[in-house]
Order: C-alpha cells, then structure tokens, then sequence
C-alpha cells in the first residue's frame, strides 16, 4: 500500500470526502485513493480497521491515521505547511478555523434537505424554511470573508475553508437556489477549482446510484 492513502466513498453523494479529498490535494502530497462502495463488505472491514468511527474520510501518511475532515485538515497543515491549508496571519487563522467548524458541525437542515448529487439537478425544488436559515447563515459568511479578504477565494488564497464550503457550492448549484452576485462569483471560483472539476469528471463516470438520499451520506 502507498505511504500516503486517502479512503473515500461515493464521488457523486459523499460530500465529507469531497472535503477530505480537496484538503489534501490543497496539501500537495501525493496519495493513493481508495473508494469503498457502500455494499463492499470487505471494504466496510477495512475501514474499521482504518477509521474507528467507521466513517470516511481517512487519511493514512507514514503509519498515522487520521479521520474526520476538520482533524485531516489541520494534520496535512502540520505536515504541509508551505501548501497554505490554513491562512499565515493567526487573526485571519482563527476565522478560518470558526467558519470550518460552523460547517463542520452545523446545517444540519440544509445538509439533511439538499443533499450532494453531483450528477443530479433538480430546478424549483422548494426549500425548506430550516434549510433556508442555513443557506442565509453559509451566504453571509461567504459575503464576510469575500468583502474582508478580497476573494476569490473565501480567505483571498485557497485555504481549507474553501474545501469545507465546496460541497455546499455544489449543493446550491444542484437544487437551483437563487444567489446574489457575490455568491454567484465565489460558486463560479470552486466550480473551476481544478481538482473540483477532477472529482466531477469522475463523479459523473460513476455508475453508483442510491435511491434514497432523504439525509447526507
Ligand atoms: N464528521 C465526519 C463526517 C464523516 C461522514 O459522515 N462520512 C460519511 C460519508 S459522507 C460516512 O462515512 N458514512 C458512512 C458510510 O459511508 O458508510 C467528518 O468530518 O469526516
């Protein structure tokens, strides 16, 4: 096995390992992928073996196994600090770290109301109140950190915020929520992110579907 490998599930409904996997192509190391399916019973062994919450995304590097997004971020920062993952001054860091973790343990209506279908596009879908609160909390904070940072991306540079928020980029885009010009500008930036159009590309190849995606895979 490679000395750097990222486990992963479905390209097209997993958005936590859309995040894990942009982290760490933003950190610049080289890893094998390995993508379970979520009838593979010798994968789900694996993964138990691998992440003791059985869930993905986890990263192994040299013998350390990391899991969960927000942890995998902030160890390919710690072993990748030149790649930028997180911002250099502390103040600006602290925000990054804030509105990770907004997103890391929040919307929970919008994440449950929109889930990630990279091959789906449902146009007049009829947002939920709940979900809508959360889509006016994520488009607020997008219009903070383009205004204060400059954009284009949410902290000026790449960062792992960008990675944490792509999922929803895509989220806003699948369902047709109508967005102001900023947020528009800031989707149209993740969209043409190289590596997110590299886990498009192979999401759309899948062959995967699930029926029912009522909450976030
Ligand atoms: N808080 C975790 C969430 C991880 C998570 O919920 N992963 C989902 C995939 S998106 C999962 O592993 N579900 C079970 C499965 O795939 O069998 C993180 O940040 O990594």
């Amino acid at each position: 096995m490679a000395a750097t490998t990222l486990t992963i599930s479905s390209k097209n409904y997993s958005s936590w390992s859309l995040r894990g996997w942009l982290m760490t192509k933003l950190s610049g190391i080289a890893f094998e992928e390995i993508v379970t399916g979520p009838d593979d019973a010798s994968a789900r062994a694996e993964i138990m073996l691998l992440s003791p919450s059985v869930l993905v995304p986890c990263l192994t590097y040299k013998g350390a196994r990391v899991w969960d997004s927000l942890a995998i971020g902030e160890f390919l920062n710690e072993i990748a600090p030149k790649a930028g993952l997180l911002p250099a001054d502390r103040m600006t860091r602290a925000h990054c770290r804030s509105i990770c973790g907004e997103m890391h343990s929040g919307f929970t209506s919008l994440r449950a109301a929109l889930p990630m279908n990279l091959k789906g596009h449902f146009p007049n879908f009829k947002v939920w109140s709940k979900a809508e609160a959360d889509i006016a909390r994520i488009t607020e904070i997008w219009r903070e950190c383009v205004g204060t940072y400059g954009g284009p991306y949410l902290f000026g540079k790449i960062s792992i915020a960008d990675a944490m928020y792509a999922p929803v980029v895509t989220r806003l885009l699948t369902y047709d929520v109508p967005l102001d010009t900023v947020c528009k500008a800031y989707c149209e930036t993740i969209m043409a992110w190289p590596a997110m159009q590299e886990w498009i590309a192979d999401a759309k190849d899948g062959v995967e579907e699930i029926e029912e995606m009522e909450v976030e895979f």
